[in-house]
């Protein structure tokens, strides 16, 4: 019997997107129902199939999307490839131009930095860590807003530092108090947001970012989420573990944010009260060490032997030795920041703020020691609720920016 090798090869390298015309009408566990907005036909599509197109809602190659789905099983490799042929016949999925304009460029990123298309981020030495918005707020218990704060804090961020790359590349800025340069020669861009007309509890944005997260760290750059409220780190953490099999977790929080699940899916039960029970729970998560807890427990959180807490602002006043004691040298570590770990004083602009936390220059050095340290594979800061003032968001992005600066810096 002789097999036939399928022509793979342009097809591999293939850029395709999902058509942006089209939108998903409904979705079970069986069938996927999408409506192509313009010629207004429908395509019903099983739902795993659904799942293979909706790899492609950022720009991808066929082949980053298969290769990691295949686990060496040629039959599997062709079905997939098939897949991905037949969903182009259809019109569900459309060519990619890297030189099109079909998605918003320019400038107007984090920190000013430029706006571009994941492929195009990915590519070549455009990046050294990726900015992705995630504007998601219905996990929250308690007030929603945070969806507003990655426009937020792109707005705001720019007046504390402005992107530049030249020609012998980013300079950074100067520190007066440090007495050095912050992200000298670090390359910054911005993928926008993970989008859906509505988004829907726990839903398909969620497997779009745990993708986007995931390319990022493929490609060797560090991906930092813009939130959204606490439980989108759940879908960042999903998207991290394909890369690093062993992963800590260093949480700044004033709450544990441990509540019991109710059911054992989450797609029906994650919010942002109980993300850490999930993300404990996870087999590649090895341990979580939670900085700035201090919510009265009611009743008390079941122990974990993967977790540790440094309660209210003890970790302030611990040495660098207590604190990295606790931190094995050989995994990655994805950092997440709630602004409530800061204090009301610091920050206000949250949806559950709580008095006794960190002051501003507590949590920069805390943040700055922790990941100059360590090897960190992603960071998201979430539970910014935007105000008429512009004064937290300088906040909350003047640790963002110290704390990438000492992320992508000399370790020590
Ligand atoms: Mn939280």
């Amino acid at each position: 019997m002789t097999v036939t090798e399928p022509d793979t090869q342009g097809v591999e390298a293939a850029l395709l997107v999902v058509d942006p015309d089209l939108a998903i009408l409904s979705a079970d566990r069986e069938t996927t129902v999408v409506w192509h907005t313009k010629k207004t036909h429908r395509v019903s599509l099983r739902t795993a199939t659904a799942g293979l197109w909706r790899a492609f809602a950022v720009p991808r190659t066929v082949r980053s999307v298969v290769e990691p789905l295949v686990a060496d099983s040629p039959a599997l490799r062709e079905r997939l490839y098939a897949s991905v042929a037949g969903l182009r016949e259809q019109g569900l999925l459309v060519p990619y131009l890297p030189d099109g304009v079909t998605l918003p460029t320019g400038r107007g990123g984090m920190f000013n930095a430029p706006v571009l298309p994941l492929a195009d981020a990915l590519r070549g030495n455009a990046s050294d860590l990726v900015f992705i918005g995630m504007p998601y707020d219905v996990g929250v218990t308690h007030h929603p807003g945070s969806r507003f704060a990655p426009n937020f804090l792109r707005r705001t961020s720019g007046a504390l530092f402005q992107y530049r790359d030249t020609a012998d590349g980013p300079p950074g800025a100067y520190d007066p108090v440090g007495g050095r340069q912050l992200l000298a020669g670090r390359r910054l861009a911005d993928v926008g947001d993970i989008s859906q007309v509505v988004h829907t509890r726990n839903g398909p944005s969620f497997a779009m970012l745990t993708q986007v997260v995931s390319a990022t760290a493929a490609a060797g750059r560090l991906p930092v989420v813009i939130g959204g409220d606490h439980s989108i780190t759940w879908p960042v953490v999903q998207g991290l573990t394909g890369h690093h099999k062993a992963l800590g977790v260093l949480h700044i929080d004033a709450h544990t944010d441990y509540a019991e699940p109710r059911t054992d899916g989450w797609e029906r039960d994650l919010h942002h009260g109980n993300v850490m029970n999930w993300v404990i729970g996870h087999d590649s998560v090895h341990r979580v060490v939670q900085y700035g807890i201090r919510q009265l427990e009611q009743p008390r959180c079941s122990p974990s032997d993967k977790r540790l807490v440094w309660p209210g602002t003890t970790a302030a006043t611990a040495t660098p030795q207590q604190l990295l004691a606790q931190l094995p040298e050989d995994i990655a570590y994805h950092v997440t920041i709630d602004v409530d770990g800061l204090d009301p004083s610091a920050l206000g602009s949250t949806g559950t703020p709580l008095p006794g936390g960190f002051t501003h220059r507590e949590l920069v050095a805390l943040l700055g020691l922790l990941c100059r340290s360590r090897r960190i594979a992603g960071i998201d800061m979430v539970e910014v609720l935007p105000s008429a003032s512009e004064v937290d968001g300088l906040v909350a992005a003047d640790v963002l920016l110290r704390t990438v600066d000492a992320a992508t810096g000399p370790r020590s």
